[in-house]
Protein backbone atom coordinates (compact mmCIF):
# COMPACT_ATOMS: atom_id res chain seq x y z
CA UNK A 1 0.00 0.00 0.00
CA UNK A 2 1.34 3.67 -0.79
CA UNK A 3 0.20 6.78 0.47
CA UNK A 4 0.75 10.07 -0.36
CA UNK A 5 -0.80 12.96 1.54
CA UNK A 6 -2.71 15.12 -0.77
CA UNK A 7 -2.22 18.98 -0.50
CA UNK A 8 -4.85 21.80 -0.88
CA UNK A 9 -8.29 19.45 -0.50
CA UNK A 10 -11.32 20.80 1.83
CA UNK A 11 -10.86 18.03 4.81
CA UNK A 12 -9.78 19.23 7.90
CA UNK A 13 -7.85 16.64 9.21
CA UNK A 14 -5.25 16.61 5.84
CA UNK A 15 -5.79 20.74 5.94
CA UNK A 16 -4.01 20.44 9.24
CA UNK A 17 -1.54 17.65 8.81
CA UNK A 18 -0.21 20.12 5.65
CA UNK A 19 0.13 23.48 7.19
CA UNK A 20 3.07 21.31 9.13
CA UNK A 21 5.06 20.92 5.43
CA UNK A 22 5.09 25.20 5.37
CA UNK A 23 5.95 26.10 1.87
CA UNK A 24 4.57 22.61 0.46
CA UNK A 25 1.24 23.52 0.46
CA UNK A 26 -1.43 25.93 -0.52
CA UNK A 27 0.66 27.52 -3.33
CA UNK A 28 0.05 24.52 -5.34
CA UNK A 29 3.41 24.34 -6.25
CA UNK A 30 4.73 20.52 -6.82
CA UNK A 31 7.12 19.89 -4.47
CA UNK A 32 9.14 16.46 -4.78
CA UNK A 33 7.50 13.74 -2.90
CA UNK A 34 8.65 11.25 -0.22
CA UNK A 35 6.83 8.04 -0.49
CA UNK A 36 6.85 5.26 2.66
CA UNK A 37 6.43 1.70 1.74
CA UNK A 38 5.27 -0.70 4.19
CA UNK A 39 3.83 -4.38 4.48
CA UNK A 40 0.32 -4.42 4.57
CA UNK A 41 0.35 -6.54 7.53
CA UNK A 42 3.12 -7.84 9.83
CA UNK A 43 2.36 -10.54 13.22
CA UNK A 44 3.05 -9.28 16.34
CA UNK A 45 5.06 -12.13 17.17
CA UNK A 46 6.69 -12.47 13.88
CA UNK A 47 9.72 -9.89 14.57
CA UNK A 48 10.92 -6.91 12.72
CA UNK A 49 10.23 -5.86 9.13
CA UNK A 50 11.53 -3.97 6.21
CA UNK A 51 10.31 0.02 5.51
CA UNK A 52 11.23 1.89 2.32
CA UNK A 53 11.19 5.62 1.93
CA UNK A 54 11.82 6.57 -1.63
CA UNK A 55 12.06 9.48 -3.68
CA UNK A 56 11.90 9.80 -7.76
CA UNK A 57 15.00 11.92 -8.08
CA UNK A 58 18.31 11.42 -5.90
CA UNK A 59 18.28 15.09 -3.70
CA UNK A 60 21.43 16.91 -4.56
CA UNK A 61 22.68 16.14 -0.87
CA UNK A 62 21.74 13.51 1.85
CA UNK A 63 18.51 14.01 3.00
CA UNK A 64 17.65 13.53 6.53
CA UNK A 65 14.16 11.92 6.91
CA UNK A 66 12.04 12.05 9.76
CA UNK A 67 9.74 8.73 10.66
CA UNK A 68 7.07 8.71 12.93
CA UNK A 69 5.07 5.78 14.61
CA UNK A 70 1.56 6.64 15.26
CA UNK A 71 0.70 3.75 17.38
CA UNK A 72 3.92 2.90 18.68
CA UNK A 73 2.18 0.23 21.56
CA UNK A 74 2.62 -1.87 18.00
CA UNK A 75 5.40 -0.75 16.50
CA UNK A 76 8.19 1.86 16.30
CA UNK A 77 11.01 3.14 13.97
CA UNK A 78 14.02 5.17 13.89
CA UNK A 79 13.47 9.01 14.75
CA UNK A 80 15.03 9.46 11.39
CA UNK A 81 17.01 7.95 8.06
CA UNK A 82 19.74 9.54 6.01
CA UNK A 83 18.55 9.32 2.28
CA UNK A 84 22.06 9.36 0.60
CA UNK A 85 22.05 11.63 -2.48
CA UNK A 86 23.94 8.76 -4.26
CA UNK A 87 20.18 7.00 -4.38
CA UNK A 88 16.69 7.44 -4.04
CA UNK A 89 15.46 4.92 -1.75
CA UNK A 90 16.74 4.02 1.79
CA UNK A 91 15.23 0.92 3.91
CA UNK A 92 14.51 1.35 7.56
CA UNK A 93 13.30 -1.39 10.37
CA UNK A 94 10.17 -1.49 11.83
CA UNK A 95 10.46 -2.75 15.22
CA UNK A 96 7.25 -5.07 16.18
CA UNK A 97 6.29 -5.12 19.64
CA UNK A 98 5.15 -8.51 20.72
CA UNK A 99 3.54 -7.81 24.08
CA UNK A 100 1.23 -10.36 26.15
CA UNK A 101 -1.88 -8.16 25.68
CA UNK A 102 -5.31 -9.17 23.96
CA UNK A 103 -6.02 -6.22 21.88
CA UNK A 104 -6.59 -7.70 18.61
CA UNK A 105 -5.68 -6.10 15.14
CA UNK A 106 -4.38 -2.76 14.88
CA UNK A 107 -3.68 -0.21 12.33
CA UNK A 108 -0.02 1.59 12.16
CA UNK A 109 0.71 4.66 10.28
CA UNK A 110 4.63 5.33 9.72
CA UNK A 111 4.89 8.65 8.11
CA UNK A 112 8.21 10.62 6.43
CA UNK A 113 9.17 13.90 6.66
CA UNK A 114 12.01 15.76 4.99
CA UNK A 115 11.96 19.68 4.74
CA UNK A 116 11.10 21.02 1.23
CA UNK A 117 9.33 17.38 0.51
CA UNK A 118 6.15 16.71 0.35
CA UNK A 119 5.52 14.17 3.44
CA UNK A 120 4.86 10.56 2.75
CA UNK A 121 2.98 7.66 5.08
CA UNK A 122 1.64 3.99 4.61
CA UNK A 123 -0.30 1.67 6.75
CA UNK A 124 -0.17 -1.43 8.44
CA UNK A 125 -2.44 -3.88 10.28
CA UNK A 126 -0.24 -5.05 13.36
CA UNK A 127 -2.05 -8.89 13.65
CA UNK A 128 -2.79 -9.74 17.48
CA UNK A 129 -0.97 -13.24 18.60
CA UNK A 130 -2.13 -13.59 21.99
CA UNK A 131 -5.64 -15.56 23.31
CA UNK A 132 -8.04 -14.61 25.94
CA UNK A 133 -7.00 -17.38 28.29
CA UNK A 134 -8.62 -18.68 31.86
CA UNK A 135 -6.03 -20.68 33.98
CA UNK A 136 -6.47 -22.94 37.13
CA UNK A 137 -3.58 -22.12 39.93
CA UNK A 138 -3.75 -24.54 42.70
CA UNK A 139 -0.30 -24.12 44.80
CA UNK A 140 -0.13 -27.24 46.08
CA UNK A 141 1.51 -30.41 44.51
CA UNK A 142 -0.45 -32.65 46.31
CA UNK A 143 -4.06 -33.06 48.49
CA UNK A 144 -4.07 -35.81 50.59
CA UNK A 145 -7.51 -38.11 50.67
CA UNK A 146 -10.34 -36.36 52.74
CA UNK A 147 -8.96 -33.09 52.52
CA UNK A 148 -9.81 -29.52 51.30
CA UNK A 149 -7.51 -26.68 49.85
CA UNK A 150 -8.21 -23.42 48.15
CA UNK A 151 -7.22 -22.58 44.71
CA UNK A 152 -7.69 -19.89 41.49
CA UNK A 153 -9.36 -19.46 38.77
CA UNK A 154 -7.62 -16.26 36.01
CA UNK A 155 -8.08 -14.86 33.09
CA UNK A 156 -5.68 -12.96 31.43
CA UNK A 157 -8.40 -10.67 30.18
CA UNK A 158 -11.07 -9.17 32.46
CA UNK A 159 -14.63 -9.78 31.55
CA UNK A 160 -16.52 -7.25 30.51
CA UNK A 161 -19.96 -8.91 32.25
CA UNK A 162 -20.28 -11.63 35.01
CA UNK A 163 -18.60 -14.78 33.64
CA UNK A 164 -19.44 -18.20 34.63
CA UNK A 165 -16.61 -20.51 35.23
CA UNK A 166 -17.53 -24.47 34.90
CA UNK A 167 -15.16 -26.50 36.74
CA UNK A 168 -14.39 -30.41 36.45
CA UNK A 169 -11.96 -32.80 37.24
CA UNK A 170 -10.55 -35.52 34.93
CA UNK A 171 -10.99 -38.44 38.13
CA UNK A 172 -14.19 -37.17 39.74
CA UNK A 173 -14.62 -40.31 42.25
CA UNK A 174 -11.40 -39.11 43.77
CA UNK A 175 -11.24 -35.07 43.35
CA UNK A 176 -13.91 -33.11 43.34
CA UNK A 177 -14.30 -28.72 43.02
CA UNK A 178 -16.98 -26.96 43.48
CA UNK A 179 -18.77 -25.57 40.00
CA UNK A 180 -19.81 -22.68 38.72
CA UNK A 181 -17.84 -20.19 40.15
CA UNK A 182 -18.56 -16.29 39.07
CA UNK A 183 -15.54 -13.73 37.38
CA UNK A 184 -17.47 -10.91 38.45
CA UNK A 185 -17.14 -8.12 35.45
CA UNK A 186 -13.77 -6.06 35.62
CA UNK A 187 -12.45 -8.45 38.18
CA UNK A 188 -9.96 -11.10 36.55
CA UNK A 189 -10.03 -14.14 39.21
CA UNK A 190 -12.29 -16.10 40.95
CA UNK A 191 -11.70 -18.63 44.40
CA UNK A 192 -12.26 -21.76 43.77
CA UNK A 193 -12.09 -25.06 46.41
CA UNK A 194 -11.18 -29.13 46.02
CA UNK A 195 -11.75 -31.91 47.91
CA UNK A 196 -10.02 -35.52 47.65
CA UNK A 197 -12.96 -37.79 48.40
CA UNK A 198 -12.55 -40.24 51.47
CA UNK A 199 -13.01 -43.58 50.56
CA UNK A 200 -12.08 -47.21 51.67
CA UNK A 201 -10.19 -47.99 48.83
CA UNK A 202 -6.81 -48.31 47.43
CA UNK A 203 -5.93 -46.13 44.54
CA UNK A 204 -2.47 -45.64 44.93
CA UNK A 205 -1.37 -41.97 44.53
CA UNK A 206 -3.56 -39.89 41.59
CA UNK A 207 -2.59 -37.41 39.17
CA UNK A 208 -5.81 -35.25 38.70
CA UNK A 209 -6.48 -32.62 36.37
CA UNK A 210 -8.88 -29.62 37.49
CA UNK A 211 -10.40 -28.26 33.89
CA UNK A 212 -12.14 -24.90 33.82
CA UNK A 213 -14.53 -23.72 30.90
CA UNK A 214 -15.66 -20.63 29.94
CA UNK A 215 -17.27 -19.11 27.18
CA UNK A 216 -14.53 -17.09 24.86
CA UNK A 217 -11.50 -18.40 26.62
CA UNK A 218 -9.12 -21.11 26.03
CA UNK A 219 -8.87 -23.39 29.22
CA UNK A 220 -5.60 -24.25 30.77
CA UNK A 221 -5.85 -26.33 33.59
CA UNK A 222 -3.68 -27.57 36.18
CA UNK A 223 -2.79 -30.96 38.07
CA UNK A 224 -2.81 -31.99 41.40
CA UNK A 225 -1.77 -35.65 43.00
CA UNK A 226 -4.09 -37.07 45.09
CA UNK A 227 -2.59 -38.83 48.04
CA UNK A 228 -3.97 -42.18 49.04
CA UNK A 229 -4.61 -42.81 52.61
CA UNK A 230 -5.83 -46.76 52.58
CA1 LIG B 1 2.19 -11.44 21.96
CA1 LIG C 1 -0.78 -9.08 21.98
CA1 LIG D 1 -8.33 -44.32 49.08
Amino acid sequence: MKRRALCGTSFAGVAVLCSVMAAGCGGGSDLPALTVTIPATAAEDGGDVTGTVSVAVAPASDLTVGLASDNTDRATVPAQVILPSSGTSVDFTITIVNNGDVVGDELVTITATAGSYEHGYDSMTVTEDDVATITVVIPQATINEGSTLPGTVMVNVAPSTDLEVTLTTTDDTLLAVVSPVMILAGEISAAISITATENGTVDGDVDVDVVPDAVGYVPVSDTITVIDND
